[in-house]
């Protein structure tokens, strides 16, 4: 019998890359993990452009499809419609669980995104307009999902859905991010409920076995150049100092 994986998903330890990984232990897959080492410029290779022409982690390769899959949040609809599981059928449930996972696309990633960059990557005030623009915009997101998880079990409701295996990643960066626990009580015991499912210890021990070395290499191996292209950073503005990133 083969019993090849027929998904692959393609990454690095990454919120966006953990969330698919979730997704993919809740709903018992078989699945391979591929290594894209994102620091040293791997995204931008011919082979792994053509998977996504953004050179982005992760992409869903499923031999179920006949299309690669980029961006998580489609690749999390993908997999939930595929299976039926995680996202309501229908009705005003189902928009629920789309409205938050728009949230957690739309505003979440890009805007913990830029904090993490702003606040944890450079040297902490080396940016104190971008830093602070981005610290107010992830207060008041976390202050909202706090309010909204005051009010019911999970983010969309009473179901435990995509929209929250979406968003629990990025919700451990909220002390790191500078925000005080005690002020999210409803965030934290949300994020322990998750925390304690075994799909998360199975996927944090795949993510630990297939990329928690090879993602380090490649931070580590990484020359300012290549973290200037990562990041965007173009010559004509000052060099940045990326000490923190190799403190991580
Ligand atoms: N909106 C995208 C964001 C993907 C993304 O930003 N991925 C990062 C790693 S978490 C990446 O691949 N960066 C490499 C680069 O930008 O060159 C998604 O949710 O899939």
């Amino acid at each position: 019998m083969n019993t090849a994986a027929t998904v692959t998903l393609y990454g690095g330890n990454s919120p966006n890359v953990r969330k698919v990984g979730i997704l993919l232990e809740e709903l018992g897959l078989d699945y391979e993990l591929r290594h894209v080492g994102v620091f040293t410029g791997e995204q931008f290779n011919p082979q792994f452009l053509k998977l996504n022409p953004f050179g982005k982690v992760p992409v869903l390769v499923d031999a179920a499809l006949a299309l690669p899959l980029y961006e998580s949040g489609a690749i999390l609809f993908y997999l939930a419609e595929q299976h039926q599981r995680f996202l309501p059928i229908a009705g005003a449930a189902r928009y629920d669980v789309m409205k938050w996972l728009m949230v957690q696309m739309a505003m979440v990633g890009p805007m913990f995104g830029q904090l993490n960059h702003f606040r944890l990557v450079l040297r902490r005030g080396s940016e104190p307009y971008a830093e602070g623009r981005y610290a107010e915009q992830a207060g008041r997101i976390y202050g909202e999902l706090d309010r909204q998880l005051a009010r019911r079990p999970w983010i969309a409701g009473d179901d435990y859905s995509i929209a929250d295996m979406a968003i629990y990643p990025w919700a451990l960066y909220l002390e790191n991010h500078g925000f005080a626990a005690d002020q999210h009580p409803a965030l934290l015991a949300w994020r322990d409920r998750i925390g304690t499912r075994p799909a998360i210890a199975r996927s944090n021990q795949r993510f630990q076995e297939a990329f928690a070395k090879p993602s380090e290499a490649s931070r580590r191996a990484a020359t300012d150049a290549d973290l200037d292209r990562f990041f965007g950073r173009t010559e004509s503005v000052p060099p940045a100092d990326y000490s923190n990133i190799r403190r991580l």
